[in-house]
């Protein structure tokens, strides 16, 4: 019966978005955190953004510690999320971006038709960084943008090619792509089950590969793959 003098928590993490600024979490009682997740991006939607694939996340143990959640999560990517290869992030409308060194699937027939080196950027939009699982779900897993290299055929190997993390020329994490569920195509078979079906062209983020990164202004960011080459931006100033 409060519902009409409720804000629903996903205009609230909307507005977060929208307006750049921070909400507190500490533990809210969110009982269907996806659901809340979906309304978040239908109202990206109804502003014109279109949805591109998929995200998953924490899919690395790095990651894990590095946010104290322990499970497999999944959002959105959205056409206003891209970045391309080399183009500038905008810090404008960012609280606190992280990058973070992933490998992107392009999908074709409910499969891998691609792989390619990628950048995922991240923003919670819950104060300092700080939520519980269900928070960081219905916030879309922190989506805020992505760099996808050139794609290319899937390798033999994918699952154990050396990936770096360089911010302005020097190495900032190093890790390996069995980081990644010990597979990253285990990753897209996980986006499968999550999502329940993948559309072709859609672009799967197979989660990241080290620790996430604090970009500043004027910072220029490449994630290297081994076999896979670069993908790159560069932070607004
Ligand atoms: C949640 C998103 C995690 C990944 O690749 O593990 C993620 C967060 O760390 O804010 O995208
Ligand atoms: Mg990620």
């Amino acid at each position: 019966m409060l519902g009409h003098v409720m804000t629903s928590l996903a205009v609230l993490l909307d507005n977060a978005l929208t307006t750049a600024t921070e909400l507190p979490g500490g533990g809210r009682d969110i009982p269907d955190p996806y659901a809340v997740q979906r309304e978040l991006v239908d109202l990206r939607l109804a502003r014109g953004e279109t949805v591109v694939g998929v995200k998953l996340g924490l899919t690395s143990k790095a990651k894990m510690r590095q946010m104290g959640v322990d499970s497999v999560i999944w959002g959105w990517l959205t056409d206003a999320m891209a970045i391309e290869d080399g183009g500038v992030l905008d810090l404008g409308p960012r609280i606190h971006p992280k990058v973070e060194p992933e490998v992107a699937f392009l999908v074709r027939g409910g499969a891998i038709a691609a792989v390619a080196p990628a950048l995922e950027v991240i923003d919670s939009r819950w104060l300092d960084f700080k939520f519980t699982l269900d928070e960081v779900i219905a916030d879309n897993t922190s989506a805020a943008g992505f760099v996808v290299g050139a794609w290319q055929p899937l390798p033999g190997n994918v699952d154990s090619l050396g990936v770096q993390l360089i911010l302005d020329g020097e190495v900032a994490e190093t890790g390996s792509t069995a980081a990644i569920l010990g597979d990253p195509r285990e990753a897209f078979a996980e986006a499968l089950r999550l999502a329940g079906t993948l559309e072709d062209d859609w672009i799967v983020l197979a989660g990241a590969a080290t620790a996430a990164v604090r970009v500043g202004p004027g910072q220029t960011v490449r994630v290297e793959v081994e076999g896979l080459g670069n993908a790159s931006l560069k932070a607004s100033s």
